[in-house]
């Protein structure tokens, strides 16, 4: 895969600065770190090969990522601590936790784990903390926690957890392992609200945060049980369809595609880009316990925000979110931050493609779960600095695309691209290029990550020999 987009010098340097403070138990590990992570910056997306520039380099990363002194938590606890440095002074953040199955078709599961399906891989559970300031900033990752099986599933039928073949019993708890580490490292130095899926849908959770105050977006996967103060019970969404509609909003939806696993695709049937108008209703709801949560209490008070569609075009799934939620729901701003800040997740899906779309799914030379975990931890503020890159051309589409890319970049993307690109071109106007050459069609509303990676391929890749021979005048 080619990289993305380019990052700039101060990405470059705080990926190095957080670095410097990894414990490695010796310098020169730093100091290996530091030179393999300022290549991947650099090139990102690119293979170890590609991006690394001698033979005694590559040789030396591979040394690096199977060291038995370099761990995934190691590396991943230098750029945490540089996230909540970042975090300081922010106010409030938003901690979007999430779970991604990264698959290596390369490797041997018996090595690397067994993924759902059998093949080789594991899920890492990470937490990403947002800036809710001027633009939607990912400010970096605070938490990860890989989960490997290491027995393949037994059977096929649906529903089976044959005891030790899948995840470990209380591998649900890696919410609150999420939440809890987030809360630990910020330490009250900005005040987090945690967002996550249907996934992590569970009362023992929204229990225990509740019991310390935590704040939360949660989306709901099961219609759980209410009751009044009469006593009587009903539904969440039997309470939320009797209330008014609140709020009415146009939001642009984007394209998404088929997924392979039938699972996948039930949960997120593929769905045309469109403006959808969205209804917001809100309710104040006490939930009942499920019989199984013993030792929880018996009852929650929650906001349940519900965000639906009417008039959904003939074949496609309407958008209906229910949200259950800490925060106020009194005024339509409260209502509308609380669908704002859910709707942030998008950015943790982006980073775990981001991650998984760079050269650590293809590295052959990486046969361990260790190798490739440490390999991830070193891609992963590489990533990150990729999505906010592109977070904020997204919120602020009118900067000079020359913040992004060099003179001769600009001249050789006018050169290739059939999409007009103004004397004055902003972010925006770039990226459009970009998604052209990719194969963008202007009907599909606005371009994914997948054509916008195989625009920046074909660009870049055109725009190397371009530079090229402008340098050769130097
Ligand atoms: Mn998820």
């Amino acid at each position: 895969m080619g990289m993305t987009e380019r990052l700039r010098e101060d990405a470059i340097v705080r990926i190095l600065g957080d670095l410097a403070q990894a414990d490695l138990g010796d310098p020169r590990r730093v100091l290996r770190a530091q030179k393999i992570a300022g290549r991947l910056a650099t090139n990102p997306g690119a293979s170890l090969p590609n991006a690394l520039e001698t033979e005694a380099e590559l040789e030396g990363a591979y040394r690096f990522f199977n060291s038995e002194h370099v761990t995934f938590n190691d590396l991943l606890e230098s750029h945490a601590l540089g996230t909540v440095e970042r975090a300081r002074g922010a106010g409030v953040v938003l901690a979007i936790h999430d779970t991604t199955t990264c698959k290596f078709a390369h490797a041997d599961p018996a090595e690397v784990g067994y993924t759902n399906t059998g093949k080789a891989g594991f899920l890492l559970h990470l937490t990403l903390l947002v800036d809710t300031r001027a633009w939607k900033r990912p400010l970096g990752v605070v938490h990860g926690e890989p989960l490997t099986r290491r027995k393949k599933r037994a059977g096929k039928r649906k529903g089976t957890k044959t005891p030790g073949s899948g995840l470990k019993a209380k591998e649900s708890d890696r919410w609150l392992r999420g939440v809890e580490q987030t809360e630990q490292r910020l330490d009250g130095t900005a005040s987090v609200i945690h967002i996550a899926d249907r996934e992590s849908d569970s009362y023992p959770l929204m229990a225990a945060m509740m019991a310390v105050g935590r704040r939360f977006i949660f989306r709901a996967c099961h219609d759980r049980i209410t009751i009044d103060d009469a006593g009587s019970k009903s539904h969440v969404r039997t309470l939320v369809e009797r209330a008014d509609v609140v709020l009415e909003r146009s939001v642009p939806l984007s394209r998404r595609l088929t997924e392979s696993a039938p699972v996948a695709r039930r949960r997120h049937p593929p769905r045309d880009a469109r403006v959808a108008t969205l209804h917001f209703a809100t309710a104040a709801a006490v939930l009942c316990a499920p019989q199984y949560c013993r030792g929880f209490p018996k009852t929650l008070a929650v906001n349940v925000v519900h965000v639906y569609e009417h008039d959904v075009p003939e074949g496609q799934a309407p958008v209906d979110w229910l949200l259950y939620t800490t925060e106020p729901v009194e005024t339509a701003a409260q209502i509308a931050w609380i669908v704002d800040a859910y709707r942030a997740r998008w950015l943790i899906e982006e980073l775990n493609k981001a991650l998984k779309t760079g050269c650590v799914v293809q590295e052959r030379q990486l046969e361990s779960s260790t190798a490739l975990l440490n390999m991830l931890a070193l891609s992963l503020p590489v990533a990150v600095e990729l999505l906010a890159l592109r977070s904020l051309a997204r919120s602020d589409p009118s900067r000079p695309a020359s913040s992004l890319f060099t003179h001769g970049m600009l001249s050789a993307l006018r050169r290739l691209s059939h999409r007009p690109l103004p004397a004055r071109a902003t972010v925006q106007d770039a990226l459009w290029c970009v998604a052209g050459i990719g194969g963008h069609i202007e009907n599909n509303g606005q371009p994914g990550w997948q054509v916008l990676q195989r625009g920046m391929e074909k660009f870049l890749s055109f725009a190397a020999g371009w530079c090229a021979r402008e340098d050769a005048d130097l």
